[in-house]
This record gives structure tokens, C-alpha cells and sequence, in this order.
């Protein structure tokens, strides 16, 4: 999709008249432009003189007859030609149906109305799914009236509601239109408005079945140069009127209101993802029996530690836990039985560790532990509480499982392996010494 600079939207061939003309001046404009509006410039500012304030004026004053200069005009915002329409939407929320779109350097580049920016915004999809007929139940606007109205009374009644165009009907079955531009050939030409609107109504009036789509309808007011369109039912008779402005405001706010909704759907999909992602990067780094992390995710933490702990000068300490004979404990309770010990030591060590340091399970029944702000005596101590605590564990039927762990400090030179390489020294010591006990090559 792609929303365009407001220089290209911009209708250029624009006829500013200056604000010392006359009204009468302005209306000749207006006519030969056939647009309901006009713009008045003093050099400063920019103003708009439309239709009624013409007919306010021959009402009140009784002549067109007058200074420009005279009158109180309604004055209209400035744009500069570069801005992206989507900056400008906020002047949509506004009473102004024009902008005037201005140079860099301020002098006038031309106009552009309410109904420019919201059709060049493109709702493609929507307007070749919803129907007239839908779009008529929220905006049931009937400009219609009888055709003997007297002229005068219409005109005031247009007047009044800033009706661009009024439908003149008979039996419910449109039979001709005024619009605004009829109104002012009227005045200029000084006709007598005291006759009923049928002698001056625009006959006959072209009409679109309701069951058009809305690309239909914008098609059809392109083709003929309409500005609304007057819709019938199957027999013919009214249903309604609506603006091309209308049609793509309310187009507009529904596209916008689809596009929410999928940004909406966007970001449900993308937690999802974001959740699914979390939790295959925890599948990733923990070991599927113990829930422990492994020793990919161990390498990882570990970084993070040794770095910490080179920045903050602190210890840190690692132990190599291995079960004391565990072959011993598969081959005469099997596996299953061995698995479920595994769990249980797994266990107990989270419990006995401090939460601030990191359990995985290196492989096979044994675990590295990395003890954080611990140096080796600290390590020591939490080295024979944690074997002392799985001497203690019983499972059914089964003798008292044993552990030796191997204790050793991380140095600044060293990589993972060179400390792990220490603690397996260690350990293999402990095993040595008999089992069940706790060495260190710090
Ligand atoms: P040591 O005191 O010298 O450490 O003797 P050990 O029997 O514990 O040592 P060894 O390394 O020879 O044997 C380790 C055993 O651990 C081998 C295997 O039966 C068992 N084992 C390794 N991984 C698993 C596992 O995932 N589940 C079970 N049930 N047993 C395992
Ligand atoms: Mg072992
Ligand atoms: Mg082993």
C-alpha cells in the first residue's frame, strides 16, 4: 500500500481570487468551475467563500453586488506540499473540507479537499466487498423533497443544512435534482424563486441500485463526474443519497478499524511465537530426566559468571559430582531404578545449593555445580553439606547411595575445561581416598 505526498493529490490549476474583488466576480468563478466553493487570498491568509455565503448575502444585503472585502470568510488551513498524507489525517477531524497546500517557501501550490486524502487512501479489498445497502444503514441521509417546494424555501433549507444538492421526488421515485451549482445560476440570473422547484430541477436524475459495491459507485461518479449518488431499491424509489466523501470516510474508518484488527491478531501470533520460542530455548538447554540445564546452557552461564567475576574481582568455585558405584545400582535394581535416583539427587542438590548458583547435569550420574562469590573453603563447605545430605537419601528397597565430588576455583587464565579438568582430578582423588569424600585442587 502506498500513502502518497500530499503535492500528489493536490489539485494545481487552482484560480485564487484576491480578497479586493467583488462577489459577483467570485461567483463567475464558481460557475464556470462549476465548484461550490471558491478561494480568496490577501496575501497572507487564505479563505473560502462557498455557495450559501452567496445566497446569505443576496438574502441579507439584496444583491451580489459587493465588496469581497465586506464579508466575513471562513479561513483555512495551510499544508506544506511535502508532507506524507497519513501526517495529515488529523485535519479530517476538522470542520475544514479544504486545505491549501503551500510551497516550501509559503506561497499557494494548490488545494486539497477532505475527499482527496481519504480516497487516496486505498481500500481496495473493502470497496470491492461491502455493498451500498450497507453502507446506507449507518448513513441514511435522505435530501429529499416534494416538487412543488417553493425555491426560495429550499434554498433556505439546503442553506441551513450545507446541503450540496437536494432530491426532488415524486410518488418515493426521484424525478430530478438541484444542486448547489444550480442555486447559483439561479441567484446570478435573478430568477424568481417564489416558483415551486420544479420548473428548475435538473431532469431526469441518473440513479444506482443499492446492490452496487462501493468500487461500483466510485467507478460510476468518476465516469460521470458526480460528486454523490442517488440510490433506488428494485422498484425505483429512493433509498438514499451519499457523497463520494461519504463513501470513502466510512470506507476509511472501516479499513482502518481491519487494519487494527490485524495488528491486533499480529501481536497475539507474535507472543505466541515469542512463548513458543522461550520454550524451545529451554528444551534446548536442559537435560530432558533431570530438568537440569545441560552443558550447552552450562557454557553459556558459565561466560557470564567468569565474566562477573573478573570484573568484580570476586571467587568462584566449581564442583564435580559424581555418584559413588552407580553402575552397581542399575545392573541390580535396573535403569528405570537408576533413572529415578538421578531424579531424586537432582533434586536434593538444587535444594542444597544457594540460589544463586548453577546445577547441570555434566552427563551419565555426574553434575557440575559453579558457585558464585565462593572461594575454596566456601566451596568446601557446601561440597560436604551437599554429600552428607545424599548419604541421608533413602529410596525403597535400595542401600545408601554415596557421592565423591571433586572441588577447584576458577582462575582468570582459565577456559571451562581447564577447571573442569582440575575438579576431575579432584574427584578422582576422592575416589581414590575411598569414595564418599570431598577433595579440592584449588
Ligand atoms: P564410580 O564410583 O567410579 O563413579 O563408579 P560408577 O559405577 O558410578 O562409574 P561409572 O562411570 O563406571 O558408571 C557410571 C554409570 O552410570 C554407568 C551407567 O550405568 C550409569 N548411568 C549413566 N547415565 C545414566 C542414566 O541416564 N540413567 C541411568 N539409570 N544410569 C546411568
Ligand atoms: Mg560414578
Ligand atoms: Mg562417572
Amino acid at each position: 500500500m502506498h500513502f502518497p505526498q500530499i503535492s500528489e493529490i493536490t489539485t494545481t490549476n487552482i484560480v485564487f481570487i484576491p480578497r479586493q474583488a467583488m462577489l459577483s466576480e467570485a461567483i463567475d468563478v464558481m460557475l464556470s468551475s462549476e465548484h461550490r466553493h471558491v478561494f480568496i487570498t490577501d496575501g497572507t491568509d487564505y479563505y473560502v467563500l462557498s455557495v450559501y455565503d452567496v445566497f446569505r448575502v443576496r438574502r441579507e444585503k439584496g444583491d451580489i453586488e459587493f465588496p469581497l472585502n465586506d464579508l466575513d470568510m471562513l479561513k483555512i488551513p495551510t499544508v506544506f506540499k511535502e508532507k506524507n498524507i497519513l501526517e495529515t489525517l488529523e485535519y479530517l477531524h476538522n470542520d475544514f473540507e479544504y486545505m491549501i497546500v503551500v510551497n516550501a517557501d509559503g506561497s499557494p501550490y494548490g488545494i486539497v479537499s477532505q475527499s482527496d486524502i481519504l480516497s487516496s487512501i486505498d481500500p481496495d479489498t473493502l470497496m470491492d466487498t461491502y455493498r451500498l445497502s450497507d453502507l446506507l444503514k449507518i448513513k441514511k441521509r435522505n435530501r429529499w423533497v416534494d416538487k412543488h417546494i417553493i425555491t426560495q424555501e429550499l434554498f433556505e433549507l439546503m442553506e441551513q443544512y450545507n446541503h450540496d444538492a437536494a432530491i426532488v421526488i415524486e410518488d418515493q421515485h426521484p424525478i430530478g435534482i438541484v444542486t448547489t451549482s444550480d442555486v447559483l445560476r439561479l441567484l446570478k440570473n435573478r430568477a424568481d424563486l417564489s416558483l415551486p422547484i420544479k420548473h428548475y430541477m435538473t431532469k431526469p436524475v441518473e440513479t444506482v441500485p443499492e446492490s452496487c459495491t462501493l468500487n461500483e459507485s466510485l467507478q460510476f461518479m468518476k465516469d460521470k463526474h458526480f460528486k454523490r449518488i442517488i440510490t433506488v431499491d428494485e422498484e425505483g424509489r429512493l433509498v438514499g443519497s451519499i457523497t463520494q466523501k461519504e463513501l470513502v470516510s466510512i470506507a476509511y474508518s472501516r479499513w482502518a478499524r481491519m487494519v487494527q484488527r490485524y495488528q491486533e491478531e499480529l501481536l497475539n501470533v507474535n507472543a505466541k511465537l515469542e512463548q513458543k520460542s522461550r520454550k524451545f530455548e529451554k528444551i534446548a538447554g536442559t537435560d530432558p530426566l533431570t530438568g537440569l540445564y545441560n552443558r550447552l546452557k552450562f557454557l553459556e552461564l558459565f561466560v557470564t559468571e567468569y565474566t562477573m567475576m573478573v570484573q568484580r574481582h570476586n571467587a568462584l568455585s566449581l564442583l564435580v559430582i559424581d555418584l559413588d558405584h552407580f553402575k552397581r545400582v542399575n545392573d541390580s535394581y535396573g535403569h528405570n531404578v537408576g533413572d529415578e535416583v538421578l531424579k531424586q539427587v537432582s533434586n536434593l542438590l538444587l535444594k542444597e545449593l544457594r540460589s544463586v548458583d548453577i546445577l547441570c547435569r555434566w552427563g551419565g550420574e555426574e553434575f557440575v555445580a559453579l558457585l558464585p562469590a565462593a572461594d575454596g573453603k566456601d566451596a568446601f563447605f557446601i561440597a560436604e553439606k551437599i554429600r552428607k545430605a545424599i548419604e541421608k537419601i533413602s529410596v525403597e528397597g535400595l542401600p545408601h547411595i554415596t557421592t565423591s565430588i571433586g572441588i577447584s576455583q576458577v582462575r582468570e587464565e582459565d577456559t571451562l575445561y581447564d577447571v573442569v579438568e582440575r575438579a576431575d582430578k579432584a574427584l578422582y582423588m576422592a575416589k581414590i581416598a575411598g569414595r564418599n569424600c570431598v577433595k579440592s585442587i584449588l
